[in-house]
């Protein structure tokens, strides 16, 4: 049973020992968990989050990753002369002193700090924001390559094994529980003609062709915290897919998402298009910061993520259209089909686009290496 708005107010309460909070407001565009923010008596803030546990089976493995990570960043920051408070997530614990709260459906929640003057975009609106979240995000891989990736939890299991997730797809194609699978017949067959590419970067890996690193794995504009006053990018945020990952996968989801002409579930498929310019911005941001890391290989392997990203979305999106709309949030029944038919546009432009694609990204990679 969804809680009641004075239940997730008592819960919330549990997190502000020293003053009353008031109503919980829905916040953020997230499509996994439920997120509220909180106003205190003092004028204080912070974040309320029911952890959604259909997508995170094991929410203290979850918490336990997001703790060390936050922690090790916020020496890594206080290092480098910036704002801990400010440039990672801190967790807030309840008066019986511990992270999490389970509600009477044994679901789990936990409060964040709430990063005042910030906001979120859902769609990229100048090239300096989005180049501004690359650098977050290449700050954010940097700042983490001495944390022991092996120590991580596999928060989902197998999250981007694009080949693993094309079975999944097959395998909701095949069952259609929802009887939706004849109405989408030409978009399926798109997607299965792409199963052969979905392959490559999880082959490159096995061969050791490319290294696992600490990756963030769900690099969206919006999970990126930008300063209303100064555009410059505060905190990464949504911390719950932080993992050992490819570097492909986190400049290839950011690309998927910020570098279209169009948001993510625009219905009007003739406003969707593959922007170079902003997948220029990007690179040029993530790449500033991470260049000098990165292998030849890896950096080719960029330009393959953002291809990646796309199809394995596209094929996300279509399996739960497919599935009865189980795992993202939707608005409307149409709207995982919706949100797929933009990732398949957004790919055949990336194909027309690719030596561009790569070019750049072999360029900006020179050139950071060489600042
Ligand atoms: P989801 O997994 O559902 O995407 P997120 O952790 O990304 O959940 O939170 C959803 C939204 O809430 C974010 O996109 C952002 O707008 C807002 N948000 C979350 N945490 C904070 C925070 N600590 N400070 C300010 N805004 C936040
Ligand atoms: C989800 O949680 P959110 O809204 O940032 C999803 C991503 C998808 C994205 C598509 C844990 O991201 O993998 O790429 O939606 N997160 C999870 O918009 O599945
Ligand atoms: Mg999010």
């Amino acid at each position: 049973m969804k809680l009641t708005v004075e239940e997730i107010r008592a819960l919330a309460q549990a997190y502000a020992p020293h003053g009353t909070v008031g109503s919980p407001v829905a916040f953020g565009g997230g499509h996994i968990n439920d997120t509220y923010l909180l106003s205190c008596g003092d004028g204080s803030q912070f974040v309320l989050q029911r952890i959604n546990q259909n997508v995170f089976p094991d929410p203290h493995a979850v918490m336990d990753n997001i703790q060390r990570v936050t922690h090790h960043l916020r020496k890594r920051i206080r290092a480098a002369g910036g704002d801990p408070e400010r440039e990672t997530l801190r967790m807030l614990k309840n008066t019986a002193g511990e992270l999490c709260t389970i509600d009477s459906n044994g679901d789990y929640w936990r409060a964040y700090v709430f990063v005042g003057g910030s906001v979120t975009y859902d769609q990229v609106e100048s090239p300096e924001i989005f180049c501004e979240s690359g650098r977050a995000f290449g700050r954010f891989m940097s700042m983490l390559d001495d944390f022991d990736a092996s120590t991580l939890h596999e928060t989902i299991a197998r999250f981007h094994d694009t080949p693993k997730r094309f079975g999944d797809f097959r395998a909701a194609v095949e069952n259609d529980a929802a009887g939706r699978a004849q109405g989408v017949r030409e978009l399926i067959d798109l997607a299965l003609s792409y199963e052969a590419f979905g392959s490559t970067l999880m082959d490159q890996l096995q061969s050791g062709a490319l290294p696992l690193r600490v990756t963030h794995n769900d690099t969206k504009l919006n999970n990126v915290l930008i300063d209303n006053a100064t555009g410059r990018a505060v905190c990464v945020i949504d911390l719950d897919t932080v993992m050992p990952g490819l570097c492909a996968y986190d400049f290839g989801d950011a690309i998927r998402f910020g570098a279209s002409t169009a948001a993510e579930d625009e219905q009007d498929l003739s406003r969707v298009h593959f922007d170079m310019n902003l997948y220029r911005a990007y690179a040029r941001g993530y790449l500033s910061e991470v260049a000098s890391a990165l292998s030849p290989n890896e950096v080719d392997s960029l330009a393959v993520g953002a291809k990646m990203m796309t199809l394995e979305n596209g094929i996300r999106f279509l399996g739960d259209y497919l599935n009865g709309d189980v795992y993202f949030k939707t608005a409307y029944p149409e709207h995982n089909l919706v949100r797929a038919r933009t990732q398949f546009k957004l790919l055949s432009e990336m194909n027309q686009h690719w030596d561009e694609m790569l070019a750049c990204v072999r360029e900006l990679a020179q050139k950071g290496k060489n600042a």
